[in-house]
């Protein structure tokens, strides 16, 4: 049986790693990323058409969905960290949304406010399920922290009109950006109603299949205008390919992972919650992904064309994509797929993903965002305080404010601990608790009080242990899960990592940044054969960072640029590596994750 995600009332986290986290999106990230929502009008657009008016909507059309993601942290704030002082801004936003809502259910401002006639003619682009997906998640949080139906019943009346509008037997349609399948299995748990996950289900298996509706827009005169800016990703050479948004081939026929990221992965999650039939395609499409088409970041879709995949080993560092939400999907994604095959390949993704390419999305502070996460930089790569198109804040808002729901998952009656950190879990038959500095070394101890069962994720980088994947473990045992930083190499296919290698420590993908090292990063090479490597810092936000020698080139600064081969005059030099999430929290410079390898 599928193992089952914990509620977030049943776990306490003690780790002080991401307690920090939590508590600086509460005492800034929050408060910030509210005051975007202000000032940039997403707010008002609900105000306007709570009022009735038409005209003026302001941003991009999807742009709901960044109030309704940033309510789904914030309740979650509400719900891990019951002080908080955001409860009144909390309400005030949910009487927002409330208010705007039409009378059958529609909430959609771009639309409200524009031609109620045009809703529903363009799923292709207009994302109107997308944005009804993310209320239902912020509904189902809401009503979970507060315990009112406030916002359940603004999220229930959307999924009712989806009910009422698509389906078996109704109309043959669904978003053009996956996310609404995840969210109303969610919403349909949380309320009893199977119906919500059945049309989720039916939108998952219908997919692919054809007549494809999104290609049918395009003969309406009124879709094909709405739907013009997706003419290049899905009409590009005048015939339709839906594979930008996973349309091209049922998905059990699928086997690589194609399009847009964000979309791939809330699809994938989107079947996994609603039992759709997928046969082995998710597990083959991972195998792609992971030997072929992923990060040693965890980030995905390496493209900017698409927002997506492109080939295999298509890897290139300073022009990644590599969007912040696509790794926040694969989290999603990877946690589904422990979940639901007990395979430990997955929970080890999705620890390295979590710990790299989702926390450098944001700085320490929680108020400067990355949307995209290069892997290297010539120093003109900063977070920004907000997007015009602002999908990456909220999101890993409300993944870290939730970030324990992915620790530990309970199946047949068994605690799995994907995640060891510091937590204390309130289970029906008793209690687990974990204690330790997971995962940055030393022994990880657990606790069972009454009639629960655990077993522990042993990560494959954990050193001196027998054996990894799961074991169980008894009241009073403890691991040791220790990691020596090692460096990595990579396949010879992905030609921008050729001749380099990368340093690790744990989970932890480490970088080379100009603020500690003087000079242009490329310039050093490190000695990774010999050399030992010394932890120099450890504190509680950054944690370790670490000193490597090697040796430094000093190009001659003249003219002319180019000119006959000499050798580069090298200097013995040490340099100081930092986990590559904490880059870019100082003065701006060039950083690079992959070094020069094997030069003497
Ligand atoms: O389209 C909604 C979101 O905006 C996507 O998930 C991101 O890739 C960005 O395009
Ligand atoms: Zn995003």
């Amino acid at each position: 049986m599928p193992g089952a995600p914990l509620p977030l009332s049943s776990i306490e986290l003690r780790d002080p790693f991401w307690l920090a986290w939590q508590g600086a999106f509460l005492s800034k990230g929050l408060g910030h990323q509210w005051r975007q929502l202000e000032e940039t009008g997403r707010l008002d657009n609900f105000r306007r058409a709570a009022r009735g008016e038409k005209g003026g909507f302001e941003g991009y059309y999807f742009n709901d969905s960044d109030v309704f993601k940033w309510l789904e942290a914030a309740s979650y704030a509400l719900a891990g960290h019951p002080g908080w002082e955001g409860a009144d801004l909390v309400e005030q936003t949910v009487s927002i949304v409330q208010d705007a809502q039409a009378p059958d259910g529609y909430l959609d401002t771009a639309f409200q406010l524009g031609d109620m006639d045009e809703r529903w003619r363009a799923l292709t682009a207009k994302h109107e399920m997308y944005c009804m997906g993310h209320l239902m998640e912020a509904s189902v949080a809401h009503k979970s922290a507060t315990g009112s139906d406030d916002l359940l019943n603004v999220g229930r009346k959307a999924a009712d009109l989806l009910v009422e509008t698509f389906g078996p037997g109704r109309r043959k349609g669904y978003c053009g950006h996956q996310e609404v399948e995840l969210a109303l299995c969610a919403l349909g748990a949380a309320v009893g109603r199977d119906e919500y996950a059945s049309l989720a289900r039916w939108m998952v298996e219908e997919r692919g299949s054809r007549p494809s509706p999104f290609e049918a827009e395009f003969a309406d005169p009124v879709g094909k205008r709405l739907n013009e800016g997706y003419v290049p990703l899905v009409m590009a050479r005048g015939t339709y390919d839906g594979s930008y948004f996973q349309d091209h081939l049922p998905l059990q026929e699928q086997t690589e992972a194609v399009g847009h990221a964000v979309r791939a992965m809330y699809f994938y999650c989107g079947a996994l919650d609603s039992g759709a039939s997928a046969g082995s395609a998710l597990r083959t499409i991972w195998s792609n992904l992971v030997a072929k088409r992923i990060y040693i970041t965890g980030g995905i879709g390496s493209a900017g064309r698409n927002e997506g995949f492109s080939m295999d080993y298509d890897l290139p560092n300073r022009e990644a994509y590599s969007e912040t939400c696509a790794a926040i999907g694969l989290v999603m994604w990877a946690a589904r797929m422990s979940r639901a095959t007990g395979d430990p390949q997955y929970a080890e993704w999705m620890e390295r993903a979590l710990y790299n390419a989702v926390l450098s999305g944001v700085n320490l502070d929680t108020d400067r965002y990355f949307y995209v996460n290069p892997l290297e930089s010539r120093g003109d790569r900063h977070r920004e305080p907000w997007f015009g198109c602002a999908c990456c804040p909220p999101n890993i808002a409300r993944l870290t404010m939730s970030v324990q729901r992915y620790a530990a998952y309970v199946s047949d009656g068994v605690l799995t601990i994907d995640l060891p950190w510091p937590a204390r879990y309130d289970l029906s038959g008793g209690s687990v608790e974990v204690e330790g500095d997971y995962p940055f070394g030393g022994d990880v101890r657990v606790r069972i009080e009454g009639d629960v069962k655990a077993r522990l994720r042993i990560p494959s980088w954990a050193e001196g242990t027998a054996g990894h994947g799961y074991r169980d473990v008894r009241s009073g045992e403890t691991v040791a899960l220790r990691a020596d930083p090692v460096w990595f190499g990579c396949d010879p296919r992905v030609p921008d990592n050729f001749g380099r290698a990368t340093l690790v420590q744990g989970p932890f993908v480490y970088c080379l940044e100009e603020a500690d090292l003087g000079s242009a990063t490329h310039l050093f090479f490190p000695d990774i054969q010999d050399t030992p490597i010394e932890v120099s810092r450890d504190d509680q936000r950054v944690r370790k960072c670490l000193k490597v020698g090697g040796r430094i080139g000093h190009p001659a600064a003249t003219p002319p640029l180019y000119r006959p081969p000499s050798p580069v005059q090298m200097e013995p030099a040490e340099a100081l590596f930092v986990p590559y999430f904490s880059w870019d929290n100082r003065t701006p410079g060039t950083m690079t994750v992959w070094q020069h390898a094997g030069q003497k």
